[in-house]
């Protein structure tokens, strides 16, 4: 994926999110998506960089600070503190969080936009013309909804007359659309390749750049009365810990994904592009843009009053089940439900029940049977050689499908292979083969074979649950520290040693009690 970088390095970034309010598990879905894929790529070997943050400027949030009696800055810290620390209880493992408001952030967006400036593509005009500030989002007549409101949140829009600086956008209208056409990668699913297509295709006006009614924003260059347009300014955010670091831009840059949501594919893979293109960038590689969660077959909105508080889950659920249905329930790119029923039924066949017994069975026989004590395998029968060769199967297909972004099939692919050696414990019997004393290799052999297949499987789901994955490991008493196992790790049947000690089975989940 990143052959054309001197490294095998890889940059994912998640959109970084408006601090208007609380986040809702809409937008946890995004940041575990894109966690799972920056996990999964270090597993395998990428020096990974993976970025989110906060979007804080624009005149939505100096409004509601305003109407608090506080700065924009004091309202920001708080809420942007509530994300940061919903990040790390769901294992967010981002190496970086960009605050728009950061001086870091301030520098390089007036370094950009002087850049374009001084090649002639940034120049001064008049804008009159329909804004919407929730979306913050300009829209000519012909764009809106069939009630005269933005087409986005259909919420009314305002009329805007000012003095403004505009990018030409124009001039780059035709590289884009021959960008995306020639580049399938460039633009995922194939729907919102289309979509974008057809809109480049009625043609792209020069975008106003700069707002002069408000003032929480980041100044113009050498005009500070205006401030620069919030999805100018957002967008940057995905080369602030590049910019102006020849080494780290060469290394990082250009980003392998950027994983947005369908509503704001138009700003990632036109707007973002022309900019690039004027600053002289190269484009990131690919724009995915997922579904919407959906509650009750609407999406999850807090303008909607629908949304549900990732934090309480977590609390109730763990944050590894959450992930967990996040990850297996949605397929990558559609929408789907977010459903408490399915998500406590999830639980209890999944994860207490498939992957549980799985871990508590095989711990339980290994030391009811031979103290703990695992021996080296002799020989094998057919059924031992179909589980193994099933667990090298589901390595080889868990990797493709996670290169290829198919995530809840990957899972899936796992958790097949997790029935798969349950059934082999009912198949082979240990318990009755305990009872025999010239059955003692074969007992062995398969009290082996399931410990192997447990290994795999804690590496092979540490991207979609990384407490649960490092539970299995520590109960196993893996040698190898987790934090250096790597993906090869579990495309290899047989590296536990004999004589190897495994530990007590400790519960992974209970079982929900359903009322
Ligand atoms: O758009 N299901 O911020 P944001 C799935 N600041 N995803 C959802 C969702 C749902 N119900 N609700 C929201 C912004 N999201 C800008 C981004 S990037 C340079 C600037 C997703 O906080 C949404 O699709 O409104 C988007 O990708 C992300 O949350 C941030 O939304």
């Amino acid at each position: 994926m990143t052959e054309t970088k001197d490294k095998k390095t890889f940059y994912i970034t998640t959109p970084i999110y408006y601090p208007s309010a609380k986040l809702h598990i809409g937008h946890a879905y995004c940041t575990t998506i894109a966690d799972a894929v920056a996990r999964f790529k270090r597993l395998a070997g990428y020096e990974v960089f993976f970025l989110t943050g906060s979007d804080e400027h624009g005149q939505k949030i100096q409004r509601t600070a305003e109407e608090q009696g506080i700065t924009p800055l004091e309202y920001v810290d708080k809420i942007v503190a509530s994300f940061q620390e919903l990040w790390q209880k769901l294992e967010i493992s981002n190496d970086d969080f960009i605050r728009t408001s950061e001086p870091r952030h301030h520098k390089v967006v007036q370094d950009f936009f002087k850049r374009i400036q001084e090649k002639g593509d940034i120049y001064k005009g008049e804008y009159t013309g329909l804004y919407c500030t929730p979306c913050e989002s300009y829209w000519t007549e012909l764009q809106l909804d069939e009630n005269g409101c933005c087409p986005d949140c259909h919420r009314p829009v305002e009329k805007v007359s000012e003095e403004a600086y505009f990018f030409k956008m124009s001039k780059y209208a035709d590289a884009v659309l021959k960008h995306i056409e020639e580049n399938p990668d460039f633009l995922e699913p194939v729907s919102r390749r289309n979509e974008m297509i057809n809109f480049i295709k009625q043609g792209l006006e020069d975008l106003c750049v700069s707002r002069t009614s408000f003032d929480w924003g980041i100044p113009v260059p050498g005009d500070e009365k205006h401030v620069i347009y919030v999805w100018f300014d957002a967008v940057i955010n995905y080369i602030t810990p590049l910019f102006g670091d020849a080494e780290k831009m060469k290394k990082f840059w250009p980003a392998d994904i950027h994983l947005v949501g369908k509503e704001i594919v138009r700003f990632h893979s036109i707007i973002w592009p022309c900019m690039l293109m004027a600053a002289d960038l190269p484009l990131p590689k690919k724009i995915y843009g997922h579904g919407w969660l959906i509650i009750g077959g609407d999406k999850m909105s807090k303008s909607k009053g629908n949304v549900v508080d990732p934090m309480l889950l977590i609390d109730e659920f763990s944050a590894d089940a959450i992930r967990y249905f996040l990850l297996r329930e949605i397929t990558l790119g559609q929408d789907g439900n977010f459903n408490r029923d399915a998500l406590i039924t999830r639980i209890n066949a999944d994860l207490a029940n498939d992957l549980g017994n799985l871990l508590h069975r095989t711990l339980n026989m290994i030391g009811k049977f031979q103290k703990g004590i695992l021996i080296a395998p002799k020989g094998e029968n057919e059924i031992d050689k179909s589980l193994k060769s099933d667990a090298m199967e589901t390595a080889k297909n868990y990797r493709r499908l996670m290169e290829n972004m198919q995530i809840s099939d990957a899972v899936r692919t796992v958790w097949k292979f997790i029935g798969r050696s349950n059934k082999y414990i009912d198949e082979t019997a240990p318990w009755t083969l305990a009872k025999d004393e010239t059955q003692k290799q074969n007992l062995a052999n398969v009290l082996y074979n399931l410990a192997e297949s447990l290994r795999i499987v804690s590496i092979l789901i540490s991207p979609y649950m990384p407490a649960t994955a490092k539970k299995i490991h520590d109960q196993l008493k893996v040698n190898q520290p987790f934090e250096k196992i790597q993906l090869e790790d579990a495309e290899t049947f047989g590296r536990l040693e004999d004589n190897h000690e495994v530990g007590k089975p400790e519960q992974l989940f209970p079982r929900i009690e359903v009322k």
